[in-house]
């Protein structure tokens, strides 16, 4: 009979151990009241009613009782259009990249200079409609950088952009609403910054191609076929204005073929004198100060 109390008692300690070790816990409390809200850019979760509050460890467990602990994000959605010069092909803009076999990378290729940024962002697989990606800041009334104002996204042929999340348009993590400038930048494409403040997030996408005064200062953009505009192509350096350094580059990655290269100006993964030929016309633009590195 005693062996049995003290199996039973053992069965009881490595049962509720076993038990705590092989679940999760969700949600997070139990609460009399409290939900989790979205709007306007901002995520909020909370719970409300709790009449005790106590946190409880025993080695790696930890229990939370009571009030929930803020959970607060912010994102901003920003929504744009935008073509490139380079890739436009009179109605949208061509997705050469993926031609098999495709160079199109998966995770974000703005890492190097001169744009050394660090986000994770990648796909498991390139949308068909992608053209290749951008990178798409935010500053504020004085042109300065803000907080969580930097992301990479994707270029899709019709001009608007994807996040990798799946989701239209760019998505700020960090960020909280309000109106910026927005920068669009291309690896290869003279970058642009939106005329004017725009709010954010934006239902209407805030679209570069109808004007070239879309884009803030004198001729910052191209007039393409269709009345539209676009991207100057060939600042292959990227470093905001298209100068003989540009042809440099060109002439140094002259006739690779099958390359995800920024000497690609009309991004067909061939370096030739097709590429050259969209940089000499645009040779001596100038990008405004605030995207030139
Ligand atoms: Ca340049
Ligand atoms: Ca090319």
């Amino acid at each position: 009979m005693k062996s049995i109390i003290i199996l039973l008692i053992w069965i009881a300690i490595n049962g509720l151990t076993h038990l705590l070790y092989a679940q999760s816990l969700s949600p997070q409390v139990v609460a009399s009241g409290g939900t989790a809200l979205t709007a306007g850019g901002y995520s909020l979760a909370y719970t409300v009613g709790e009449t005790a509050t106590a946190t409880l460890s025993s080695g790696s467990n930890i229990l939370t009782q009571g009030f929930h602990q803020p959970d607060l994000q912010t994102l901003v959605k920003m929504l744009a259009k935008v073509f490139l010069q380079g890739a436009y092909n009179g109605f949208n803009m061509n997705t050469a990249l993926q031609n098999p076999p495709s160079v199109f990378p998966l995770a974000q290729p703005y890492s190097g200079n001169p744009w050394n940024y660090n986000g994770a962002e990648n796909l498991l697989s390139v949308p068909a409609n992608a053209v290749d990606w951008l990178f798409v800041e935010l500053r504020d009334a004085s042109f300065n950088p803000v907080a969580g104002g930097k992301r990479a996204v994707l270029l899709l042929s019709d001009g608007t952009l994807r996040d990798v999340d799946g989701t239209a348009g760019a998505t700020f993590t960090g960020a909280v609403p309000g109106n910026y400038y927005i920068i669009v930048r291309h690896r290869n494409h003279l970058a642009v910054m939106s005329a004017t403040q725009i709010g954010l997030p934006n239902a209407l996408a805030y679209d570069f191609t109808t004007a070239a005064e879309q884009a803030f200062g004198p001729n910052q953009q191209k007039a393409l076929s269709g009345g539209v505009f676009g991207l100057y192509a060939g600042d292959f350096n990227t470093d905001g204005v298209i100068t003989v350094a540009d042809f440099n580059f060109f002439s140094a990655n002259a006739a690779l073929i099958n390359v995800y290269n920024d000497a690609d100006a009309n991004l067909d993964k061939q370096i030739t004198v097709a590429d050259f030929n969209l940089y000499q016309p645009n040779a001596s633009t100038i990008g405004i100060q605030q995207v030139r590195y």
